[in-house]
């Protein structure tokens, strides 16, 4: 089975965001199938994963559907995907999947759009409770893991860090008041060269892939 990984439409999909930057992260070859979204529940998307989700990961036999599940698989072949040290890596895999469960206020309120600028929109006393949290979550990791460089556990930008870049991306599209620490780890999130291919793709689409539900939030 050639591989294959499917993805929803790059300007709003932050699962499929996350997905991609774990297979990249990889290294793993697999054939990139964009699926234009239809908002939710999309036929498109229905035909093609199991979950009738994306991302979805076709590889040498594996079917992986769920980001958490697909940065797992990444992280057996390329194990730099999670710290060496096992408290810091116990860590990781803590807000990864506080990350994955949770922040639905926010993702309500704030829902991703790479190409808009909603500075000031989207701020709910939940929203914002959320936002509070992710900044507490960023900040105790980088004090306790993350000296030796700009990102969650430091040098490397990790599985954690792939978790959490379509939270900045909400930031940097809706500007909610942010802490200095926040800023620059969002400012070196988005200067990653995988967050950057990410936005040049969404960039990229085809206009008639919006939807206009996302693009009229002001
Ligand atoms: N828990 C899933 C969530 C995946 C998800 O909800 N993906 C959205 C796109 S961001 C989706 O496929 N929605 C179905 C649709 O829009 O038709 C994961 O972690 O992968």
């Amino acid at each position: 089975m050639a591989a294959k990984l499917y993805l929803g439409t790059a300007r709003y999909s932050s699962w499929s965001m996350r997905g991609w930057l774990m297979v990249h992260l990889a290294g793993l070859v697999a054939e990139e199938v964009f699926v234009p979204l239809a908002g939710g529940n999309s036929p498109a998307v229905k035909a093609v994963s199991p979950s009738g989700t994306v991302p979805y990961l076709e590889h040498e036999g594996a079917r992986v559907w769920e980001s958490l599940a697909i940065a797992e698989y990444c992280a057996e072949i390329n194990p730099a995907l999670w710290p060496e040290d096992r408290i810091a890596r116990a860590h990781a895999r803590a807000i990864a999947s506080e990350m994955h469960a949770g922040f639905r206020n926010l993702r309500i309120a704030m829902p991703m759009n790479l190409g808009r600028d909603y500075a000031g929109l989207g701020q709910t006393p939940e929203s914002l409770a959320d936002v509070a949290r992710i900044e507490a979550i960023w900040t105790e990791t980088r004090e306790s893991f993350g000296a030796s460089g700009p990102y969650l556990f430091g040098a490397t930008f990790n599985a954690a860090d792939a978790m959490f870049a379509p939270i900045v991306a909400r930031f940097i599209t809706f500007a909610p008041p942010l802490g200095e620490t926040t800023k620059a780890y969002c400012a070196a999130v988005r200067a990653h060269p995988l967050v950057a291919k990410w936005y040049d793709l969404a960039a990229k689409e085809p206009v008639s892939w919006q939807l206009e539900k996302y693009e009229t939030l002001a």
